[in-house]
């Protein structure tokens, strides 16, 4: 008997061949509709479309709810899951051991803006070349709902408690201290976040994304300003995000006046189509002025604030070796003798 084979369809594949399966992690355990697992669909979908090699990335995270979903992205990458608050030192040390690797940190607001506040304040001044995003919820989900540092004042609890403390504008500060790449986005926006994330991985220095990621059981109510109600009536983009990497070679296209071009250290476009149009990204005092007067407004900014190509990364700063330390070979890694009776003579 004659037998038809039916060829079987290529799967979609990114440019390294890769199918998306590839950039998948473990099923999710976290709430159906938490805004944290809609940010993981995203990061998959940047990876994939960048055609990022998942074994060169090191997922790295803290305690919470988010920091848990490294583990539902990206299986084959490295990853280290940290101490409360303690990932930027972790990030730090890898990254200085091993610039060859993408770093790829994700933390929440409490992890950052509470426990981890001295860590990150010290990341944000180094310009260290990591994505560093945090799922900015108000509250700690994974202990049952406290409000965080990055609750706005007057925000009610599902309980019913109002937050009398002003937030911490994490945005505001990343500026300030001296991060090169800052945005804000919202996880229920598909584009905006997708764009973002993709520009941030062209990025060679400290990238800051604060994205608004409602938790559906305990700050999801009337009364929340970290619900998706909330962002969706108060959301106000600054800027629309348009990127385009350097190796889809489309002429970019833009509107003289209306728009700023920025090429990132690939050669990468990232556009931004201003809306508001006195808005330069390259401008760290007009950053914290806008997000200071949208506050004032009750709006939530949202887009890329504040953008810098120049300034060196800390491991060019530190001018640490191309090649990871773990496989450095001894005679590089050690002074030969003569070097060290040198010094020996010298401290005689
Ligand atoms: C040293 C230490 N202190 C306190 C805790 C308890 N704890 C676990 S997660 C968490 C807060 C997490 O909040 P956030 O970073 O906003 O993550 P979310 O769960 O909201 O995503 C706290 C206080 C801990 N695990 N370790
Ligand atoms: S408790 Fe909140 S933050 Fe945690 S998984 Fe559920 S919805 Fe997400
Ligand atoms: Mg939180």
């Amino acid at each position: 008997m004659a037998t038809t084979t039916v060829p079987t369809p290529n799967p979609k594949v990114n440019r390294l061949g890769l199918p998306i399966l590839d950039y998948r992690g473990g099923k999710t355990t976290l709430c159906a509709g938490c805004g944290h697992n809609a940010i993981s669909e995203r990061i998959i979908d940047a990876l994939y479309e960048m055609g990022v090699k998942p074994e060169r990335v090191m997922k790295l995270s803290g305690i919470g709810c988010s920091s848990k979903s490294p583990a539902y992205f990206l299986s084959r990458a490295h990853s280290f899951n940290s101490v409360h608050g303690r990932m930027p030192s972790v990030a730090t040390g890898a990254l200085l051991a091993n610039k060859t690797m993408m770093g790829l940190g994700v933390s929440g607001d409490g992890d950052t803006a509470s426990i981890g506040m001295g860590q990150f304040v010290h990341l944000m001044r180094r310009n260290l070349p990591l994505i560093y995003i945090i799922e900015d919820n108000g509250v700690y989900g994974l202990t049952k709902g406290q409000f965080s540092a990055t609750a706005d004042l007057g925000s009610k609890l599902k309980t019913g408690v109002i937050n009398d403390l002003p937030a911490i504008d994490t945005c505001s500060l990343a500026v300030q201290l001296g991060a090169t790449f800052v945005g804000r986005s919202f996880s229920g926006d598909k584009k905006q976040l997708l764009a973002m994330l993709k520009a941030a991985i062209s990025h060679k220095g400290t990238v800051m994304l604060d994205v608004i990621s409602p938790c559906v059981t305990f700050n999801d109510h009337e009364g929340s300003t970290k619900s998706y109600k909330y962002m969706q009536e108060h959301e106000e983009a600054i800027t629309e995000v348009g990127f385009v990497p350097h190796f889809e070679d489309i002429a970019v296209e833009y509107d003289a006046g209306s728009t700023y071009d920025v090429t990132m250290h690939d050669g990468s476009h990232l556009r931004l189509r201003k809306l508001h149009e006195s808005y330069n990204p390259t401008d760290r005092v007009s950053a914290v002025k806008a997000l200071m007067e949208a506050h004032e407004r009750g709006e939530v900014l949202t887009g890329i604030f504040y953008v810098d190509t120049q300034k060196p990364s800390f491991t060019e700063m530190l001018n640490t070796v191309e090649e990871p330390l773990a496989t450095l070979p001894q005679e590089r890694t050690r002074p030969s003798k003569q070097v060290l009776d040198e010094v020996m003579n010298r401290l005689k």
